[in-house]
């Protein structure tokens, strides 16, 4: 989130697309029930389904699955043809003015430099024209043809609501209300706010998506102003801090970029990390990279990491391809390439697509290791369950440990929520049984892996023996000590650069926050970002002070939040090029002549003058980003994609299939379905009543949701003969499950580019163990592909076909 939950109070209107926040953020929305109520804010969902977000919006337009960018294009057209954009916002915050380099283009879905050998771009033409002083060249006045803006105003031209409506299925008056409705929040004084999720994310174009959404934003002046923002409303109750804390194959903590084999050494890894400023004066706040990252380097080796062996900078393990997401665990699994698998705190069988895939890939591990304090499909992936998991146990010599954990209510420690809050709480009640907390039994197996490794050498035992492991208690790590290693401290008295007698921080004592970090290692920190959490003021992530001047939402004594306990990101862009609030009856921030000042903690430095420094800092430009140059591997603007597995073709290139640079392993190809064999687009989705596949376990639960079933038409259950609460088979070309059908006016067909479009929506929630009915899900169907980005698996669109059935062997129907 670039803002924080308690702000959506502050908003003139909520967009719902891609989540269904009422249902999946129940707690959460209250905020959008504030704003409804005390600001007569309005919402609007845009779903494939008439969900129970959209059961109390202002305004509800269908949408197909997978076809977002489409309409979210269409939307930044209509914007820009009907005068509907900040103007000063966007021409003095956003990369409008900015020149690309000659020879960038695009044509039938394609940018340049397509490779479809590689299936990849060279990404060189999408970059801007660099002057002798290696700035980027702009022109404020928008006039010249290649300036971002004249090039956006080309892209997008093609997405008219009568193109949106063929892509979309949205019917071209729906499109053109929520065009409206949105076009006035461009306004000064009119906010907005994006909240989505899985919706957007689950796609082979996913980060697309969301890219579309904040260069709309962008454009209306909506980005670090109160009420508005993108919000993206995470999952379990701590996966922002997962991300933050670098558990991504491919990420180091506080999203510094675990190197590549290629980066053999530190200064060849720095090099491409300078992040010299591309317009004179800007901040580019990456520049301080080196020093968040030999803190983090000292945190991991301690004394072992010295300035002569680059901070021990061979101890990282280097990527040799760009990551080890799950997707290419489960193929390098079946391609025999794994022996072990540690599964902590997740539920692959159920969790992760192509169910078939999945566990022929753990049925060829040696030995599986769970640690989960229920019992998982996954622990129990080789027991035969009749039709619900039809395996042949004796083939099966996978050999499986479980060790129980705790749950977050027997435990202490933080959790960040999706505002970036890190939220202190304690431990309720005692562990069950053997239980064990998850920080003890790495702690178990970190010793013993240790001293196998001091007995036995190995051939690169360094980075374990060397490990910083300074706990009061090395079988058992306190939840605090992991915090205050996390927030950092000196390991030599920390003096004034300006006055070497005058001691900033003495050796050993918390740094305050990361701006006292650097890179000659006289400081750790586990996670740069997270810096300030724990200092020497004690546990700020425990704070509850609920004070909350001008009723801004900031809540500034309210635990802690990254960076630096900021609420609101970029929030200097709150105030003109002034430094004066764009709305005054929502003042964040403002300039006072000297210094900035205000409700939350300025997203700059405290004396940078507004009409000098840019609001976007932490970007080499100072501002933001409509073109995304080659940051992104599937285009620097937002195109039209179709998903892998659709019901009809993409209009712009009838051979393009999903997105072209997205990675699909060879095996997978001859898994995709045709709309021919498998007409229906399929989607899958939560439900209040259950968590995933905990709450089946639970009898109150199971009783609210017993049953596994599929959402479909009238229209559709007509077609095919079904009847309301019968059993229904449904297939692709990877599987096939069983389930009641609901048969319900929620779901209507679309039509799309000529064509009826059925939708059949699956929720996830069931499974063979627990004590709810045994049960199916979606991703015995669902495909194997990852987003082009980032690798999040693609499980919101996807193809299969209907037809009335019988019970599954052994059910009383
Ligand atoms: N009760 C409960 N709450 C939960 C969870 C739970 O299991 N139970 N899980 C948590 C987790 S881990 C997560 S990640 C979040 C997920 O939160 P959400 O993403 O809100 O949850 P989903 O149910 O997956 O909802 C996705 C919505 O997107 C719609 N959709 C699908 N494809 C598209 C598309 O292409 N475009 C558009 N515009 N919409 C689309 C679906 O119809 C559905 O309504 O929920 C969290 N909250
Ligand atoms: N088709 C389809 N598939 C999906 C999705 C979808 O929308 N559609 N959504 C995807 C998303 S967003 C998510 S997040 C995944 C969820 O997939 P998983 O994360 O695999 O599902 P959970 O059931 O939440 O599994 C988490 C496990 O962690 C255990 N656990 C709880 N607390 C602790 C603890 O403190 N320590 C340890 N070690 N274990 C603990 C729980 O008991 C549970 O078994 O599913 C994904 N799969
Ligand atoms: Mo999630």
């Amino acid at each position: 989130m670039t803002n924080a939950w308690t702000d959506i109070k502050n908003t003139d209107l909520v967009v719902v697309m891609g989540g269904n926040a009422a249902e999946a953020h129940p707690c959460g929305f209250k905020w959008v029930t504030e704003a409804k109520a005390h600001r007569g804010a309005r919402l609007i969902v845009v779903d494939p389904r008439y969900t129970r977000t959209a059961s109390v919006a202002d305004f509800y337009a269908p949408i197909r699955q997978g076809s977002d960018i489409a309409f979210l294009m269409g939307v930044i057209r209509w914007c820009m043809e009907n005068d509907k954009v900040q103007w000063e916002y966007t021409k003095a915050f956003t990369n409008a003015a900015y020149i690309v380099k000659e020879g960038f283009g695009y044509q039938d879905g394609l940018f340049t430099g397509y490779d479809p050998e590689k299936r990849d771009y060279d990404r060189t033409s999408w970059d801007y024209e660099i002057d002798e002083d290696g700035y980027a060249v702009t022109d404020p006045t928008l006039q010249h043809p290649r300036c971002v803006w004249n090039l956006l105003k080309q892209h997008v031209d093609v997405y008219t609501p009568e193109m949106v409506e063929r892509i979309c299925g949205t019917p071209k008056e729906k499109f053109l209300k929520v065009a409206q409705m949105i076009g006035e929040c461009s306004s000064p004084t009119k906010t907005m706010t994006s909240m989505y999720a899985l919706g957007w994310t689950q796609h082979s174009h996913g980060a697309q998506n969301i890219r579309g959404m904040a260069m709309l934003q962008l454009i209306l002046g909506n980005i670090g102003v109160r009420g508005g923002g993108m919000n993206a409303l995470r999952g379990h109750s701590n996966i922002q801090g997962l991300t933050d804390l670098g558990l991504m194959s491919h990420l180091l903590t506080g999203y510094l970029n675990m190197p590549t084999e290629k980066e053999t050494d530190f200064e060849t890894y720095m090099k491409s990390r300078q992040f010299k400023p591309l317009r004179p004066g800007q901040t580019s706040y990456w520049q301080n990279y080196r020093k968040f990252m030999v803190s983090f380097q000292k945190a991991m080796w301690g004394d072992a990491a010295t300035a002569g062996n680059d901070w021990a900078y061979d101890y990282i393990p280097k990527l040799d391809v760009p990551s080890y997401d799950v997707l290419r665990m489960f193929e390098l699994m079946n391609d025999g390439r794994v022996n072990g698998y540690i599964c902590q705190g997740f539920n692959p069988v159920l969790a992760f697509p192509n169910r078939g895939k999945i566990v022929a890939g753990l049925s060829k591990l040696k030995f599986l290791v769970t640690m989960d304090p229920l019992e998982t499909e996954t622990a129990r992936f080789w027991e035969n369950h009749g039709e619900f998991n039809d395996v042949d146990t004796k083939s099966i010599q996978t050999e499986v440990i479980q060790l129980p954990t705790t749950c977050f209510a027997e435990e202490e420690g933080s959790l960040t929520n999706s505002g970036r809050w890190l939220q202190w709480h304690w431990a309720a009640g005692t562990p069950p049984g053997e239980a064990q907390h998850d920080t003890w039994i790495m702690a178990q197996i970190f010793l013993r892996m240790r001293e196998l490794y001091r007995k036995e050498g190995g051939a690169f035992p360094d980075p374990i023996l060397n490990l910083s492991w300074e706990y009061h208690d090395p079988t058992e790590p306190e939840p605090e000590e992991l915090a205050k290693e996390i927030n950092g401290r000196a390991l030599r008295d920390l003096t004034d650069p300006n006055d070497p007698s005058k001691v900033l921080v003495p050796a050993g004592k918390q740094v305050v926050n990361f701006s006292q970090l650097r890179d000659d290692g006289s400081t750790m920190s586990g996670c740069w970002i997270y810096s300030g959490c724990f200092n020497e003021a004690g546990n700020n992530m425990a704070r509850r002070d609920n004070h909350d001047p001008d009723e801004t939402g900031a809540y500034l004594g309210w635990t802690f939040a990254w960076p630096l306990n900021r609420r609101t990101l970029y929030n200097r862009a709150s105030c003109d090029t002034q430094g004066r609030p764009w709305d005054p009856s929502r003042k964040l921030l403002e300039w006072d002549g000297a210094k900035w000042t205000g409700y939350d903690v300025p997203d700059i430095a405290p004396n940078a003058k507004p009409e000098e420094v840019g609001p976007f800092i932490m970007n080499q430009e100072g501002v933001s980003r409509l073109f995304a140059r080659g940051m992104m591997r599937d285009g620097p603007f937002p195109a039209h994609m179709e998903p892998f597995e659709s019901p009809v073709p993409n209009v712009f290139n009838p051979k393009m299939r999903g997105n072209p640079v997205a990675r699909i392993f060879q095996n997978d190809v001859a898994q995709f379905g045709t709309s021919e064999e498998f007409p229906y687009a399929a989607t899958s989705y939560r439900l209040t009543e259950h968590f995933h596949y905990w709450t089946k376990h639970n009898r109150v639960n199971a009783a609210l949701q017993p049953e596994f079933f599929v959402e479909l038409s009238e229209e559709l259950a007509a077609e095919k003969g079904i009847t309301p609460g019968g059993w229904v088979r449904v297939w692709s070309k990877r599987g096939s499950v069983k389930a009641k059908a609901v048969v319900t006016k929620r779901i209507r067909p679309l039509h799309c580019d000529g064509r009826v479009v059925h939708v059949i929506g699956i929720p996830l929630h069931w499974g063979f163990v627990g004590a709810a009915k045994k049960g199916f899900g979606p991703n015995s169907l669902s495909p194997f592909v990852g987003e082009a980005n980032i690798e999040t698996p693609g499980y919101k669109a996807f193809l299969v076909n209907i037809e009335p059935s019988t019970a599954p062997a052994g059910v009383v129907a």
